[in-house]
């Protein structure tokens, strides 16, 4: 072999957020083997090291979006409020990388580049952009679903003489807006959550929309020590419910219809859960939002009637209102005060279905109907999500087998967790797992432990590679594709299925079949002996 290959590992691990920090605890410190997370950011957190937009907060609520792998964890961290902001997470990410002595086996810095199967070895060579080349057994991708900026190909975007910012890729000393003409490209859930901080600081604030999308209040809020000291005495029934639920909340789960009930009674129960706030109007309101038109039509038209009523300029507040794809069909953003943003005399909203971008000029941006004179440009613009962090490793499986050429027409995996050519590499989130559909810490513990599980059999058993097979991954990628069919997630052109790369074929990639049963069809598969997986000797 080269002599650049510096060590032998058990496992390299590929990023260092919520996945690669638990697989590494998981993988050292309950397997004993010897791992190494490689990073490309200077610090730990993953998306939470990246995303430093203003106004960057998680949509989920903090005692449920966390890890339950640690008991001692789960009592000795205190978070502030329902909805903890973005420095927040990335202190008790770091807090985690501390408390299990983490970091001596993070190489921070440190881009993986390509990884090639040698099946004469059976292990992963592993090379980084810092020159390293590492021999591994199993290569586990930890990258995240939502790694790989887009910023829009827009002509012009190399004359402009401002600034401009992707959202993902934030500076770390942050943007002062103050006395700037500020426009934001994109209304995701991003956006939502950046509109009204920038609108607060900027001389003007213009915001580019191409899809009106539909916003639910979070209502954030302080958590008080009696709220703290409740969640915290019943964490182990929080984390069961939320690991037995469909989506990875811990709600009870709505088995209402909303075609069964009395206009006067669903209206009732949209106004509870829209003054509650957050994820619930979504999967606690009726459970047919999902899958029947008529009953998703219900939650749609509440929430333009409330921003019809919050937004005072009615011809803005119908340019605000979604029309073209069902509610939830893309991902559903929560706000703070985002609809009440467009009553601000500095907040200008401009609609690119009626008036698209044409360039970006040195002063600002052309549209068809006029030029807006801007000194910064933020593209909340999003990410070439799913499959695009891993597709930028070099990943060649057997016999060269380029993981890039055979996921040339969408991404084919079993259970989301591995790729027939590709032995021994495992992919914590992946499409074809509910992944993105689900509390990203919940199906992140479920693969890293189910991960564990398998490479703790692999080596009980002298097995040197496992595989999925060509057979297991058709009839998996198949059941996805059916599964999604019966919802309303093909209605919407989202980044769920590619639409927003241009280029990017279109198929459903997350897997809507439920985290519970997802879960109980992963531990059956193991428990079969991995079933649907050729094991090597
Ligand atoms: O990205 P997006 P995001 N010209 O792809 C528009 C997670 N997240 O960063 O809808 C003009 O959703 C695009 O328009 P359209 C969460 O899972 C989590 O907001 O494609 N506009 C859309 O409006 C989320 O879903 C938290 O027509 C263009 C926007 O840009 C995911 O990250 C917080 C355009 C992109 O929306 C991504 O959200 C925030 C163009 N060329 C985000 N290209 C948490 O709380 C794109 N757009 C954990």
């Amino acid at each position: 072999m080269s002599d650049r290959i510096a060590s032998e590992l058990d496992a390299v691990i590929v990023g260092a957020g919520f996945s690669g920090l638990y697989m590494l605890h998981h993988a050292r410190d309950v397997l004993g083997l010897r791992a190494r997370v490689y990073e490309a950011g200077d610090g730990v957190g993953g998306t939470w090291y990246w995303n430093r937009y203003p106004g960057a907060r998680c949509d989920s609520e903090s005692y449920y979006y966390s890890y339950s792998f640690s008991e001692e964890l789960e009592q000795e961290w205190e978070w502030s409020s329902k909805y903890p902001e973005q420095p927040e997470i990335l202190r008790y990410l770091n807090h985690v990388a501390d408390r299990f002595d983490l970091r001596r086996d993070i190489q921070l810095g440190t881009r993986v580049t390509a990884a090639a199967w040698d099946d004469e070895r059976a292990r992963w060579q592993v090379s980084t952009d810092a020159g390293d080349t590492v021999m591994a057994r199993y290569l586990i991708s930890a990258v995240g679903c939502l790694s790989a900026a887009n910023v829009p190909d827009i002509a012009g975007l190399d004359r402009f003489e401002g600034a401009w910012y992707h959202t993902g890729a934030w500076p770390h000393d942050g943007v002062d807006f103050s006395g700037q003409r500020v426009s934001l490209i994109g209304t995701g859930s991003t956006g939502i959550q950046a509109t009204p901080v920038i609108a607060r600081e900027a001389d003007h604030l213009t915001v580019f929309q191409r899809t009106p999308n539909y916003s639910v209040p979070a209502r954030n809020a302080p958590l008080t020590p009696e709220v703290a000291a409740e969640i915290k005495a019943n964490y182990r029934e929080i984390r069961r419910k939320a690991r037995e639920s469909f989506g990875g909340f811990p709600f009870d789960p709505s088995v209402r219809s909303a075609l069964d009930h009395s206009e006067e009674e669903r209206r009732a129960i949209y106004e509870s859960l829209w003054e509650e706030g957050g994820f619930k109007f979504l999967y606690g309101s009726f459970f047919d939002i999902f899958f029947n038109e008529d009953a998703n039509a219900t939650a749609a038209e509440f929430i333009r009637e409330r921003i019809r009523a919050i937004v005072e300029d009615p011809a803005v507040a119908e340019k605000l209102c979604p029309h073209d794809h069902p509610y939830g069909s893309k991902r559903p953003p929560i706000d703070t005060d985002y609809f009440e943003t467009f009553n601000r005399d500095n907040v200008t909203l401009v609609d690119l279905r009626e008036t698209p971008i044409e360039e970006i000029t040195a002063r600002g941006i052309r549209t068809t109907t006029e030029h807006h004179d801007v000194d910064v440009i933020v593209f909340a613009t999003g990410f070439d999500a799913m499959t695009g962090s891993l597709l930028k490793i070099d990943i060649r499986g057997r016999g060269g087998l380029s993981l890039r050429d055979k996921w040339a027409a969408g991404p084919r995996s079993y259970l989301g967790l591995q790729v027939a050519g590709f032995p021994n590499l495992f992919t914590i989130t992946g499409p074809g797992s509910p992944s993105v559909l689900s509390n990203m810490p919940v199906s992140i513990e479920q693969h890293v432990e189910w991960i564990g599980q398998c490479i703790a059999h692999l080596r009980e058993h002298g097995v040197s590679s496992i595989e999925a097979t060509e057979d297991a991954e058709d009839a998996w990628v198949d059941h996805v594709a059916e599964v999604a069919s019966m919802t309303l997630f093909q209605k919407a052109s989202s980044w769920y299925l590619g639409a927003n790369i241009p280029g990017k074929t279109r198929v459903f990639m997350p897997y809507v079949g439920g985290v519970f049963p997802y879960r109980q069809r992963c531990d059956d598969v193991a428990a079969k002996g991995y079933e649907g997986f050729s094991l090597t000797s």
